[in-house]
């Protein structure tokens, strides 16, 4: 059995500031201990689909410490393989491995993960990597990357990671150096970055049907390196869906807008349950 769940934005806001993350944050360490009685209780894997914990809206340290509770029980999940797959507001994770490796609670770290189940191969990424795909004028995915571990730790609990760090590029250009091709408006992209699903992907481009046509279409076997039969599982969008034939599903999100569930999937003997948590 493999479960997946993305898009938690663990501590996106300070304590006490909103009643809704609060809860959403608590709803999850009640899913982590309902999962170590249910689905995994004899074992099994967890991947942990991207931007689990929010290092963008928040102070890198403070969020940290605030998702407590997760990591202890992410800890004791005994025989479960745990995943670990970054997405854009925990990019800086991959980082955080490389300091801390020997006893890092995670089996695998990465910006992808391939599993096989009931003999079929499922490949897991966050799915920014698509967005920037779509994007109709700015393809860098290494500028992204960038940018995304910067908004990390330029986080702050007054929530304007993005003018923080401009500041910073402004000060030190060497941020840019060795990204050939740059937006013509950093600080306006890095902005936009920071925007909510529905304003990113609803605009003029359309870019979450783009998004959505990239992730069922075969040519992903070129751009994502993925075997013709294999199962494409990513989150990002916060647009739940599943299409059987094409090979794909999106996780959703733990109610972030403009998704309305708490929701993730099941895999057992290599077929997808799209589930909500009660
Ligand atoms: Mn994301």
């Amino acid at each position: 059995m493999i479960v997946v769940v993305s898009d938690v934005h663990l501590a996106e806001a300070p304590p006490g500031e909103d009643p809704k993350v609060r809860r959403d944050d608590q709803k999850f360490v009640e899913f982590l201990d309902y999962i170590a009685e249910n689905q995994l209780s004899s074992g099994g894997d967890l991947v942990l689909l991207g931007d689990i914990i929010d290092f963008w809206r928040r102070d890198f340290a403070k969020a940290l410490m605030e998702s407590d509770e997760v990591v202890s029980r992410l800890m004791s999940l005994s025989g479960v393989n745990i995943h670990y797959v970054v997405g854009n507001h925990d990019y800086y994770m991959l980082r955080l491995n490389k300091v801390l490796s020997t006893k890092f609670p995670f089996n695998t770290l990465d910006k992808t993960v391939q599993l096989s189940d009931g003999g079929k191969n499922f490949v897991f990424i966050h799915g920014y990597q698509l967005e920037v795909l779509s994007n109709p004028y700015y393809k860098s995915l290494t500028a992204y990357e960038r940018f995304a571990e910067g908004l990390c730790l330029a986080g702050d609990d007054a929530g304007d990671a993005a003018d923080k760090l401009w500041e910073t590029i402004e000060l030190s250009k060497s941020f840019l150096d060795g990204l050939r091709r740059l937006p013509t408006n950093v600080s306006g992209a890095l902005r936009s970055m920071m925007h909510g699903p529905n304003e990113r992907l609803e605009g003029a481009h359309k870019t979450g049907s783009t998004i959505e046509e990239l992730s069922r279409s075969r040519a992903r076997s070129i751009y994502l390196g993925m075997g013709k039969d294999d199962v494409l599982v990513f989150g990002h969008t916060h647009r739940p869906f599943y299409a059987s034939k094409d090979g794909v599903v999106n996780t959703g999100s733990w109610k972030k807008n403009p998704c309305k569930d708490y929701s993730y999937v099941e895999i057992e003997d290599g077929q997808v349950v799209p589930k909500t948590f009660p």
